[in-house]
């Protein structure tokens, strides 16, 4: 064992995947540090691990999930497949592209199940305080076991950061809001379309979540689904059903007034407002400030804490790439652990880091920030011995993918993809998405027969 001390803070992707790059050094036969992951679930998978609870989980702490029943991949698999695990190896034939969450989530399951990487996890353990102790070179950790209801700190040489940032939500207020009489919720409390059957919706905000509850909603039975923009509409070809307007001014009682001087009555709200990087167990000083975006500002490769190198943050940035970039993410923040990267001094990092900002600051459309986003990856890649694989390809697939959801916004869930891993070619899905009502694993997997594989 090498002399220092990790803590990694979430037991998502982005902490696994940490795990996962070390083990992977163990297995090499290297020597690894002392390793101590705290997750505040009672399991791992982050998003992934869904919960029925809204606003608190059993032990009062603000609940962490967004994930909703009904959810199934937003982007091909074969954009998030990791290098070292891919889908053919873990379900043992091919599967579609665009697999519903408890697939995904056994996918994720599947590879750290085979390490020893449990063993690393405590789990129902909340990261209350951090504090940098610069004489010793150390981070003085705060945790509360939420079970024993007990108080407890840790010492970390490094300390890793894989919390997520789409829990916390972004609420903003709309005269008139607090006399609607119907359900106003943020997208964090949505858990599935079931609820707003036969209602007409009001969903404010044109990204991810606005584009996939509103297509939700609309495949399990509500009236209407109108999707409010601020900056640009979403811009496919929306089935009747579903409409785009621009952002409204304000409520009168259930009525809506847009700004193109409509107005309309609706039964529910959802804000798909996106949502805030919160780190309350982190002080000012070592506090990542950002907004959703593809290059957070004063983290050197996307990773390290530009004004305390100890520091690391996994998974910060707005997400083309997943599950592979917080893998290529962990394996850079390994070896820089390791001693193994050569850190620039401060202003070489800082002028690094410039250009990155700058280069997102030139890109507009979504096809430049797919192309910045694998330009991201590729740079770290070569930095570390995370298994290469053809990041080209994949900036193809994710941009089809932008063309299918623009060609059929109802119905891109049904093309396939070939995996740049290993060659799969995905097989479509035994029922066309629009018509699959059941987003279980075992449905899912029904027809190809291969329940036997599942982790
Ligand atoms: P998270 O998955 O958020 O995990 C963070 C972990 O940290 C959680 O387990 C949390 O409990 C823990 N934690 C937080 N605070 C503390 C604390 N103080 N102490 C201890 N533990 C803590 N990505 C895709 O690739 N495809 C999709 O289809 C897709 N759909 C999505 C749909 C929704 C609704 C959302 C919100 C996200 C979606 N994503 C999707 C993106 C998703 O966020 C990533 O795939 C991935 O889960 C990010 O991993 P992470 O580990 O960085 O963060
Ligand atoms: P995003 O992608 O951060 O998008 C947030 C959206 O909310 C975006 O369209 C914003 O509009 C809009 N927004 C933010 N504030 C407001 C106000 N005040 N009024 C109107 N509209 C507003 O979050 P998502 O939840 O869609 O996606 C996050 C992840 O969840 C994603 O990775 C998915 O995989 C699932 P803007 O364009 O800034 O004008």
């Amino acid at each position: 064992m090498v002399n220092f001390k990790v803590g990694i803070i979430g037991a998502g992707p982005s902490g696994l995947a940490m795990l996962r790059a070390f083990e992977s050094e163990q297995k090499k036969g290297n020597p690894i540090p002392e390793i101590k992951c705290y997750e505040k679930q009672d399991n791992w998978g982050g998003m992934w691990n869904y919960t029925w609870r809204t606003g608190v989980g059993k032990y009062g702490e603000p609940l962490h999930g967004s994930m909703y029943k009904y959810l199934w991949s937003n982007g091909p698999k074969e954009c998030l497949e990791f290098a070292d695990y891919t889908f053919m190896e873990h379900f043992g034939q091919p599967i579609s592209s665009y697999p519903p969450r408890e697939v995904l989530f056994d996918y994720i399951q599947g590879r750290i199940n085979k390490s020893n990487a449990r063993s690393f996890i405590q789990f129902n353990t909340v990261a209350r305080w951090v504090e940098y102790l610069e004489d010793q070179k150390q981070f003085r950790v705060v945790f509360d076991n939420l079970v024993k209801n007990e108080t407890f700190e840790e010492y970390f040489d490094y300390l890793v950061v894989g919390t997520g940032h789409f829990s916390t939500p972004n609420m903003p207020y709309f005269e008139g809001i607090d006399q609607f009489p119907g359900t106003v919720m943020h997208a964090h409390d949505f858990r599935g379309a079931d609820q707003f059957v036969d209602q007409k919706l009001l969903l404010i905000g044109s990204s991810y979540s606005a584009e996939d509850i509103g297509v939700q909603c609309y495949k399990h039975g509500s009236k209407s689904v109108t999707i409010a923009y601020r900056t640009a509409p979403i811009g496919v070809k929306w089935p009747d059903g579903i409409q785009e307007k621009p952002l409204l001014t304000h409520f009168e009682g259930d009525r809506a007034f847009f700004s193109d001087g409509t107005h309309e009555q609706f039964d529910a709200v959802i804000m798909c407002t996106g949502y805030q990087h919160k780190f309350p167990f982190l002080p000012d000083e070592l506090r990542l400030k950002t907004n959703n975006c593809l290059y957070p500002d004063n983290l050197y490769k996307g990773v390290i804490f530009n004004d305390n190198e100890r520091l690391i943050y996994l998974g910060m940035q707005d997400q083309y790439y997943t599950f592979n970039m917080f893998d290529v993410q962990a394996w850079f923040a390994r070896d820089y652990m390791l001693g193994r990267v050569d850190l620039p001094i401060k202003e070489e990092r800082e002028a690094d880091i410039k250009k990155w900002v700058d280069y997102v600051d030139s890109t507009t459309t979504d096809v430049e920030h797919v192309d910045f986003q694998t330009d991201y990856i590729k740079d770290l890649i070569t930095l570390t011995d995370y298994p290469p694989f053809n990041l080209d390809k994949v900036a193809e697939m994710f941009k089809s993918w932008l063309n299918d959801k623009k060609v059929n916004i109802l119905n891109y869930r049904d093309q396939v993809y070939t995996s740049v891993m290993d060659g799969t070619e995905a097989v479509p899905h035994h029922t066309p998405w629009i018509e699959e009502m059941d987003d279980s694993l075992e449905r899912y997997l029904q027809q190809e027969n291969i329940m036997e594989n599942v982790s």
